[in-house]
């Protein structure tokens, strides 16, 4: 199957999967539903509940297990889209073709929002009974989004304002974006019971992927990275680091093929 099928039904079953979980969008208070929704709805790529489902896949794993473990990611990821546009952060006016969230629905509503979907995030990880996988893709997530991780790459990205050394740059790439794309790969394969060398190996190769991500986030924005070493050698890091990520799945074998795919498509995506 072609990338971009694959690509279009992957984003279907995960859209029809957060359309059932989601509030509708009638429910009382439905403005907040509705504004949950309008963050969830418009456009986005999917790229990192894919990969749980794929991570998942590949350690023979069942995609009916991970799919609501990758749920909560894409609304993580939402709703950290939703509060880094806010006026008081880089104060978006556009996300994904349409006003942003505090433009379509005020500050207030998007705030909120934002918070409904972080916590309705935690609520679909610990649905269900197996309480021991549940509490473990709990912790790796709160680190990960944590001053840990999202959180304290966004502190270091605002704080202090001005012009970033190549240190706080790969401080941010890692913290901010990259290490949530790779504890995507890390909970495909704990929901798979993958063993402990598959679940390292697909961690690391997340870890590099979220770096490819945000350097080709750079290129394609003309920031970050690229404002410190140039285009031509973001670009080549980006290959290097492509490479090195392609290795790591040698342990998978033909199994891991899809991933490899995705790598080359995250390493020269145009959007
Ligand atoms: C506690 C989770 C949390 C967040 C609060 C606001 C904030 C701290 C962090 C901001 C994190 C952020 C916006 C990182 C940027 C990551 C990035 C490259 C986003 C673009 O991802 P795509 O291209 O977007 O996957 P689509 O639109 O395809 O979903």
């Amino acid at each position: 199957m072609n990338i971009d099928i694959f690509f279009k039904k992957q984003i279907e079953i995960i859209d029809c999967a957060l359309d059932k979980y989601l509030p509708k969008p009638k429910t009382y208070p439905m403005v907040i539903h509705q504004a949950m929704r309008y963050a969830v709805f418009s456009g986005g790529k999917r790229i990192r509940p894919i990969l749980a489902i794929e991570a998942c896949r590949v350690c023979r794993g069942k995609i009916s297990d991970v799919l609501i473990f990758a749920c909560a990611i894409e609304l993580i990821h939402a709703f950290s889209l939703v509060h880094d546009d806010l006026p008081s952060l880089d104060n978006d006016t556009t996300r994904r073709g349409r006003p942003t969230l505090h433009k379509k629905f005020g500050e207030a509503i998007a705030i909120l929002a934002g918070d409904a979907l972080l916590n309705f995030a935690c609520g679909l990880v610990s649905k269900g009974k197996n309480y021991k996988k549940q509490n473990l893709i709990n912790h790796e997530l709160s680190q990960a989004i944590g001053t840990s991780g999202m959180v304290g790459g966004q502190v270091v990205d605002v704080f202090p304002s001005g012009k970033k050394t190549l240190g706080e740059i790969n401080y941010i790439n890692h913290h901010k974006t990259a290490l949530l794309i790779a504890v995507c790969l890390k909970i495909g394969a704990i929901t798979a019971s993958a063993p402990k060398q598959q679940t390292k190996g697909l961690y690391d190769f997340g870890k590099d992927l979220g770096c490819i991500f945000q350097i080709t986030d750079d290129l394609l924005d003309n920031d970050g990275l690229v404002r410190i070493i140039g285009q031509e050698k973001a670009k080549q890091q980006a290959q290097n680091v492509s490479d090195c990520a392609k290795q790591r799945l040698n342990i998978f074998g033909k199994r891991a093929e899809r991933l490899r795919e995705i790598t080359d498509y995250v390493t020269n995506r145009k959007k």
